[in-house]
């Protein structure tokens, strides 16, 4: 069957008189079939998946095209391929991860739209060219591999991460949820963050990832641009020297509308991404908390600082600070809705979501749940304590908290990886000045706590 598809291809190319230049790398599919689904639907706008079947042979590059047939339907975002719009006809081109298509495979895509009629299904869609009309051709079905954990390092094994629906997602395609620890602001305990230390965080916490917060204010990077940047990107460098990911963090604060550093982040994120765009472990988050300020300037804020970071590394997740805190807004009266209807232009993105586990309980934690099934979400800093970073460990909400967020398996840090004198910090004072980072006595109550939770096995798939 397919030596005879191949035939026909050949027969048709000869009749059009092509020659075999002329046809591209990526040939045309022989069929396809395609599964679009209204996933939610809110006032002028929608969010759709669309899964795609290659019914044909094996494809390396593929653009999947169809028609809006209503001219109130607009493309907003969209995943897992480059999306544009020309008139009513919408593109996704593959990306480099999914450029492969074999024959019964399926690439999962997504967009957002808006609209202003009926909200019409769309049509003619074509694959390489070739109509999806595959609905009665059904593949071989190929059984689908059970996920084997992998050995290694989580970036040794989990490689070059995106964002896949609301998921983050590894080499595989398969979902995976980072477990790990935040620094302390490098610029009062860089002692806390050496060979040892980090060797310990890798080994003995089994922690995935490293947040680096770099405080912009408080003697932060706006004292000394150059050295700060050079740190960031040492700390990065042993990051993944023990093959952890690297989350770099402009740990904004006060002020907290985070345009009054936007030409700072700019030339900062230039910096770092060129300077880190060939490994695989770096994660960007451009904005720690925003606070005093409405979503639409952190989005303004996000989409100036998002294509520095694109033009220098195209393929890195970026982490985008909300509302109240990176409460989603809730901190502030709003909610996830704000996010989920005026999302960020840009794709590959995730959405910050914070908590300190004493402050922040149930009307929090039903928005998380609300929202991780709009959004992509990394809780890149929690504490098991109040928010001001001290107070008593509330366990039984830090406990529901991790719980919620393993169920989603959405990604978290832990702050803070110091010996701060305050309880958020998993070291009692003094530790940072031995080189003991990871017996009992040096955990605080805590750190005791943070650390039987990071250190389970991962079980990441790798298939
Ligand atoms: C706190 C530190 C504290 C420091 C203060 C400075 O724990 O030692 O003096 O910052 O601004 C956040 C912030 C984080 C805070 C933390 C605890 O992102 O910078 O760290 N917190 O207050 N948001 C909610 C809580």
């Amino acid at each position: 069957m397919k030596r005879f598809l191949a035939l026909l291809a050949t027969c048709a190319t000869a009749a059009l008189g092509l020659t075999a230049l002329t046809v591209p790398e990526a040939v045309a599919a022989a069929g396809c079939k395609v599964d679009y689904t209204v996933t939610s639907q809110w006032q002028g706008g929608f969010q759709a998946g669309v899964k795609v079947t290659n019914l044909g042979d094996a494809v390396t590059g593929w653009t999947l095209r169809f028609s809006l047939p209503d001219a109130g339907q607009k493309l907003g975002q969209g995943w897992n391929a480059n999306w544009s719009q020309s008139g009513s006809t919408v593109s996704a081109v593959n990306l480099d991860w999914n450029r492969t298509l074999a024959t019964g495979a399926v690439a999962d895509l997504g967009l957002t739209a808006t609209f202003t009629g009926a909200n019409p299904k769309p049509t003619a869609f074509t694959l390489n060219g070739v109509a999806c009309t595959g609905s009665t051709v059904e593949p071989t079905p190929t059984p689908t591999p059970t996920p084997s954990p992998g050995t290694g390092t989580p970036v040794s094994i989990n490689g070059q991460l995106h964002v896949c629906g609301v998921n983050l997602c590894n080499r595989y395609n398969r979902p995976i949820q980072l477990r790990g620890m935040s620094t302390h602001g490098i610029q009062w305990f860089a002692k806390c963050y050496d060979t040892a230390s980090l060797d310990a965080l890798a080994k003995g916490w089994n922690s995935d990832l490293l947040r680096i917060a770099m405080y912009v204010q408080e003697s932060g990077y706006e004292t000394d641009p150059a050295g700060f940047t050079s740190r960031v990107n040492s700390l990065v460098d042993m990051a993944e020297a023990r093959g952890m990911y690297a989350l770099i963090d402009f740990h904004t604060l006060t002020p907290g509308d985070p345009n009054y550093n936007l030409e700072r982040a700019k030339t900062f994120f230039a910096s770092v991404a060129a300077r880190n765009a060939d490994k695989k472990n770096v994660i960007y988050e451009i904005a720690n908390e925003p606070n005093g300020v409405s979503w639409t300037a952190i989005k303004n804020y996000a989409e100036q600082v998002i294509p520095v970071i694109r033009a220098a590394d195209p393929d890195a997740v970026v982490i985008v600070g909300t509302r109240g805190w990176s409460s989603l807004g809730v901190s502030d009266g709003s909610n996830e809705s704000e996010v989920v209807n005026n999302p960020v232009k840009a794709t590959n993105i995730m959405y910050t979501f914070h908590f300190y586990a004493e402050s922040h309980k149930d009307t929090y934690r039903a928005a998380v749940s609300r929202a991780a099934s709009q959004l992509p979400l990394f809780v890149t800093e929690f504490g098991t304590v109040s928010a001001t970073g001290g107070g008593a460990m509330d366990r039984a909400s830090a406990t529901a908290w991790l719980d919620l967020l393993d169920q989603l398996k959405i990604g978290y840090a832990n702050w803070t990886y110091s010996d701060a004198p305050e309880s958020s910090a998993v070291f009692k004072p003094g530790t940072c000045n031995g080189s003991d980072y990871s017996s009992s006595g040096v955990l605080t109550e805590s750190g005791a706590l943070i650390k039987s939770r990071i250190s389970t096995p991962d079980n990441f798939p790798t298939s």
